[in-house]
């Protein structure tokens, strides 16, 4: 167990922004009104005062509509000027500090990637709906906390926010265990979900199933966010900064980056007991045959989708990020294996109910 703290640590702001350990968490979020996607003219002057310049940690922007199921799970930031004063006298190191005064609205609201699976299903992490602190520390509702946004692969177009009716929470997750890290939300009805589809902005992604084919060894996967992008090591506690002291950024533009399947026994050796059946194992191998660092998911990645191509080009979800040690720390990380729940997808289909949050079991097999 000479890990478990780093692991717990890992996961345990993932669904909440650094500052809620703090006891302040944006209220009350509302739905953002922006402008609708513009012209390329200010595509591009947004892109620039977004400063984004960055990676998942050591990826690249991903190609416009590559991957148009990807899906924000964001909270709007209410950070009032007190806020900001108050965030400004705070130390560099203090764990509290936030540096409201050097972050974008965007990067405020964002919490959690995820999948859209068609139907107004979206695919995420059990521990990104989960007990989501609100403001002042208190209990949050992820139904009226958290929205989700759809049809772009730019956090500052505005235009595609969706309200949620419901969550369905593998009952399997907990916050220590970490397995079955699993959820499903289901958005209100929305004509834009048709429009989106129409105009090629949206489209769900096939979920991996038991029958498909295996994986090949170090088959080639890839996951996309808009997470941290910097590098995190292991034991390095869960701060606004990255290894080399910078403060952590969220890109405006969606970053992907490719790794590999990887055996189960690499990631059971480093995480025992928090691997099992339900997770899957990736990280980019090096020709030396062991973990490359600097290429990885991190933190604002997770819920978000791990897919692989299959022959014929289209790419189907085989993972959704979860949690690791570290970020781009030259460890494997931890990805909910999509292929053993399709029993519990169809469930939690069946099971969720507008308004509720439900817990739902996996069915017997
Ligand atoms: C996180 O905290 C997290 N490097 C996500 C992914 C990884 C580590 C941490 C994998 O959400």
């Amino acid at each position: 167990m000479r890990s478990q703290l780093a692991w717990t640590v890992s996961w345990a702001l993932t669904a909440s922004s650094a500052l809620s350990g703090c006891g302040k968490e944006p209220a009350e979020p509302s739905v953002q009104e922006g402008p609708q996607a513009g012209t390329a003219v200010d595509c591009e002057a947004r892109r620039a005062a977004a400063d984004s310049g960055g990676r998942i940690v050591g990826g690249e922007t991903a190609r416009p509509r590559s991957a148009p199921w990807q899906a924000e799970i964001l909270s709007s930031p209410r950070y009032t000027a007190e806020d900001r004063a108050y965030d400004a006298t705070l130390a560099n190191d203090d764990p509290c500090k936030i540096f409201l005064d050097r972050r974008q609205d965007y990067e405020l609201a964002h919490k959690c990637g995820g999948s859209y699976i068609g139907d107004r299903w979206v695919i995420t992490a059990a521990h990104c709906v989960d007990n989501i602190p609100s403001f002042g520390g208190k209990p949050g509702n992820v139904l009226t906390d958290r929205t989700v946004r759809l049809g772009t692969q730019n956090l500052t177009i505005r235009d595609g926010i969706f309200a949620i009716d419901a969550v369905a929470i593998h009952s399997g997750y907990s916050k220590a265990a970490k397995l079955d890290d699993i959820a499903l939300i289901r958005l209100k009805t929305d004509p834009r979900l048709a429009q989106f589809t129409a105009a090629g902005r949206l489209a769900p992604v096939r979920l991996m199933a038991a029958a498909d084919r295996d994986f090949d060894q170090l088959e080639p996967l890839r996951v996309t966010g808009w997470g941290w992008m910097g590098r995190r090591n292991e034991r390095d506690t869960v701060g606004r900064r990255d290894s080399g002291g910078r403060v952590q950024r969220n890109p405006a533009d969606l970053q992907q980056v490719a790794l590999n399947y990887l055996p189960d026994a690499m990631c059971e050796a480093e995480y025992g007991e928090f691997y099992g059946p339900g997770t899957l194992c990736a990280a980019s191998l090096g020709p030396d045959g062991r973990v490359e660092a600097g290429k990885d998911s991190c933190q604002g990645d997770s819920g978000g989708p791990l897919t692989r191509q299959e022959d014929g080009g289209v790419r189907s979800l085989v993972g959704v990020v979860s949690g690791g040690k570290g970020c781009g720390a030259g460890k494997p990380a931890v990805y909910t294996r999509v292929s053993r729940y399709s029993k519990w997808i169809a469930a939690a289909q069946r099971t969720a109910r507008s308004g509720q949050v439900v817990r739902v079991p996996e069915p017997a097999s």
